[in-house]
């Protein structure tokens, strides 16, 4: 009988290459990878890395990125650096670097920093597999809105879209979950013309006060992907726009019940989810209202179904919350529970204490840091879910 009994935990790998942290989108901005510092102190002072197969991946190839990415792109992106850098070029511009709002900056190290977060979030999916995980996590990926040809909303390379290309080696329906506040637009627009990959993305949408629509101003409940009845990717996408201020109790019944139809409906052989902690309560840019382990119910409950997941991470703008939600996801995924006191030897852990900065505790209440009023009514969700549910028609027949 020795050897025989089914493993209970699961295998959970972690793919990390600390070089990531040494970029900088410039002071101002709010995507910080420092942000991936914090975390991986959070998981070592915890002692996860024991309960975990730790991988420093290799930086992703041209040849890698090719595989979704333009060629004249990559080698603009290869190539492009602060000194030489002509804002006024048209290639620049219609590369989605620069323009107004600058989201995309060119900045030192532009190149080696997207190979880096490419190339582990490929190791992960790698590890998936070869069945060498059932769980594979890389929190320096997740950038969603990255398109073949054009940089966008702080993703220069859509790692998410490479990772799912080489799942869908091994096969045959990968199911994306996005639970960052933005809309997951590049991985649904990478995959419009699929029917092996559905992609389902919870997300703010709205027109602000001052006029502009939360970005990327796309995913309304009615679209679900094209519209030609002749192309395979018709209703393979499911997109939830939520308005300001969702709480904890909303959100958990509104994504539970939605995931579960679609897992139930489309029957995923690998699932890929995205878990931006710009959804937290508190963050810099998102509007949402949610504490961690609301949040981290999210993981619990696509991790319940057990099917090969790749976890990656995502926006998350409140660097000391994104520390402690990835912490925190990290521990659901071995499966264990981690105590609220902070161990007192974490470097930095300045960054956690104060009571601005959550107390010294791993789940501090975010709803005291609340900016956004609470638009939701149960009626608009109610309604949302059976919209929702409605769409999930086309995948029949
Ligand atoms: O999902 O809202 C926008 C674009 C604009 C262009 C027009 N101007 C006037 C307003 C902004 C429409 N961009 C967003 C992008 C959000 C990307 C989220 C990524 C992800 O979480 C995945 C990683 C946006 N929101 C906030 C900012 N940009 C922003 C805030 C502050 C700054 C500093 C640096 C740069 C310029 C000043 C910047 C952008
Ligand atoms: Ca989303
Ligand atoms: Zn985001």
């Amino acid at each position: 009988q020795y050897g025989l009994e089914k493993p209970r935990g699961y295998n959970v790998s972690f793919h990390y290459n600390p070089h990531v942290e040494y970029h900088h989108f410039g002071s101002s901005h709010p995507m910080k990878p420092w942000r991936l510092t914090l975390t991986k102190q959070l998981v070592l002072a915890y002692g996860l890395e024991y309960t975990m197969d730790l991988y420093e991946p290799r930086p992703a190839t041209m040849d890698e990125l090719q595989v979704f990415h333009d060629r004249d792109y990559l080698s603009f992106l290869s190539q492009v650096t602060p000194q030489n850098a002509k804002p006024d070029d048209p290639a620049y511009l219609s590369f989605g670097f620069g323009g107004e709002s600058n989201d995309c900056p060119v900045f030192d190290g532009l190149w080696n920093y997207v190979s880096i977060y490419s190339g582990a979030s490929m190791s992960a999916a790698h590890n998936l597999n070869n069945k060498q995980s059932d769980i594979a996590i890389n929190w320096s990926g997740g950038l969603h809105h990255a398109k073949k040809n054009l940089a966008s909303g702080f993703c220069y390379i859509n790692d998410i879209v490479l990772a799912i290309q080489l799942l869908l080696t091994q096969n045959q329906r990968v199911l994306y979950i996005d639970i960052d506040v933005h809309h997951g637009d590049g991985v649904e627009a990478a995959f419009e013309s699929s029917d092996r990959v559905f992609t389902l993305s919870y997300h703010k949408f709205g027109i602000d006060r001052n006029g502009y629509p939360f970005f990327p101003g796309t995913g309304n409940i009615n679209e679900m992907g094209p519209t030609d009845p002749a192309n395979r990717g018709k209703g393979h996408s499911l997109n939830i726009p939520i308005d300001d201020g969702i709480d904890d109790e909303q959100y958990k019944w509104l994504f539970k019940t939605v995931t579960g139809a679609v897992i139930e409906k489309y029957n995923p052989t690998a699932i890929v989810l995205q878990s931006g902690a710009d959804s937290l309560g508190g963050d810099r840019l998102g509007r949402f209202n949610l504490n961690i382990k609301a949040h981290g119910f999210c993981v619990e409950t696509v991790k319940s179904y057990g099917r090969p997941l790749l976890l990656i991470g995502g926006g998350g703008y409140t660097p000391r919350n994104v520390a402690r939600t990835w912490c925190h996801e990290t521990a659901v995924c071995v499966g264990t529970e981690l105590h609220n006191e902070l161990p007192s030897h974490i470097p930095y852990i300045q960054a956690f204490q104060g009571a601005e900065n959550g107390g010294g505790i791993l789940y501090p209440d975010l709803h005291n840091t609340k900016r956004h009023d609470n638009l939701n009514t149960q009626d608009n969700l109610h309604k949302l879910v059976t919209q929702a549910l409605e769409n999930l028609r086309y995948l029949e027949g």
